[in-house]
């Protein structure tokens, strides 16, 4: 660190809160490497009013953090049809699930290179898996609430990738948005139901290349085919890298949040996700209560009970668990 900070969560976050983005990210770098630390952090940040999150996940190179960029100029100018909804702070989480380093070289550089860096009510930052128990499922729900405490009204959370994790990370935002690109087919066939389960927002990215209507027909009829329900996923034609299409795309964002929230389905998304959350953190703690007894004298004497045939496994496991 630059300057001399303090350690302790409650400091930091009283910092943060007062605008230290130093402060923020070392409190972020806390939520990251997981351990005790991380936990104060969590619970400490923790609050039932959360930012509003938007996912975008798509294959490696579909344009996702150049989209980012240019959507980060329109939340900051607020919600369409309701301008005096000023959104004050915009955060950005770029999650890279197959790395185990943050601010790893390509990540990294890319969020720096953001028109955003330097802007004081812009705060991105990449993350990646560490410590945290609970692996990016657990972290990232934690860093979106450590934003959301520092006042930050609105995250984006960049997931690379379209694999079952990414589809688990992305589909944690209240709007989730998928970005495929022209002939986009085959670079994700293996998850293709995956995504359309997910995605409250296609994004047909690099309109700029040949292959775009062939892309929109190709999801429409995935449309058709399935999911019958209250919102029928818009598509809409992005060229990132001349900003056009990117007005189009926070207006789909938004109607989408005027539908979870004018549907009472805002509330119940984010009671769903609360439940898979506490769920992963159960099982977290179980599997450290385990490790615990493995390392343990009575697991010990419990593998000769059964090497010797005096014990089953089973019979093994209610002892340990009941001790
Ligand atoms: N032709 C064209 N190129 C684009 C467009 N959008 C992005 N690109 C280019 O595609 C490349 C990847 O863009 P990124 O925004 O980094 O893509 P990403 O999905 O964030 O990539 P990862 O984070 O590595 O998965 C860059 O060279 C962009 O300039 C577009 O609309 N048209
Ligand atoms: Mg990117």
């Amino acid at each position: 660190m630059s300057r001399s900070l303090p350690s302790d969560p409650s400091e930091l976050l009283e910092r943060a809160r007062r605008g230290d983005r130093v402060a923020l990210a070392r409190l972020l770098s806390y939520i990251e490497r997981g351990g005790p630390p991380a936990t104060a952090v969590a619970r400490l940040a923790y609050r039932a009013e959360v930012p509003y999150t938007v996912g975008l996940t798509g294959a490696p190179g579909a344009g996702k953090s150049t989209l980012t960029d240019g959507l980060i100029g329109r939340v900051r100018a607020g919600w369409p049809g309701t301008p005096t909804e000023a959104v004050e702070q915009v955060g950005v989480l770029a999650v890279d699930p197959t790395s185990p380093f943050s601010g790893g070289a390509i990540l990294g550089d890319r969020v720096r290179m953001s028109q955003h860096a330097l802007d004081p009510t812009v705060f991105i930052r990449s993350m990646a898996t560490r410590g945290h128990l609970g692996g990016l499922s657990l972290a990232v729900p934690d860093a979106v609430r450590l934003l959301g405490a520092a006042g930050i009204g609105v995250v984006i959370v960049e997931t690379v990738g379209v694999g079952q994790m990414e589809v688990e990370i992305a589909s944690a935002a209240d709007t989730t948005v998928v970005v495929v690109t022209p002939g986009w087919g085959d670079s994700m066939q293996a998850n293709k139901a995956g995504l359309l389960e997910i995605a409250d927002v296609f994004v047909i990215n690099k309109a700029d290349r040949p292959g775009v209507r062939e892309a929109r027909r190709d999801l429409e009829q995935m449309l058709d085919l399935s999911r019958p329900g209250a919102w029928r996923p818009e598509i809409v034609d992005t060229t990132a890298t001349a900003a056009e299409g990117v007005a189009e795309l926070w207006a789909a964002v938004s109607r989408h949040r005027d539908h979870l929230r004018g549907s009472g389905r805002l509330t119940t998304r984010r009671a769903d996700r609360m439940r898979h959350e506490l769920r992963r953190v159960l099982l977290a703690r179980a599997e450290v209560r385990v490790e615990e007894l493995a390392a343990g004298e009575e697991f010990a004497s419990a593998v000769k009970a059964l090497v010797a045939g005096e014990l089953d496994p089973y019979g093994a496991a209610d002892t340990l668990l009941e001790g």
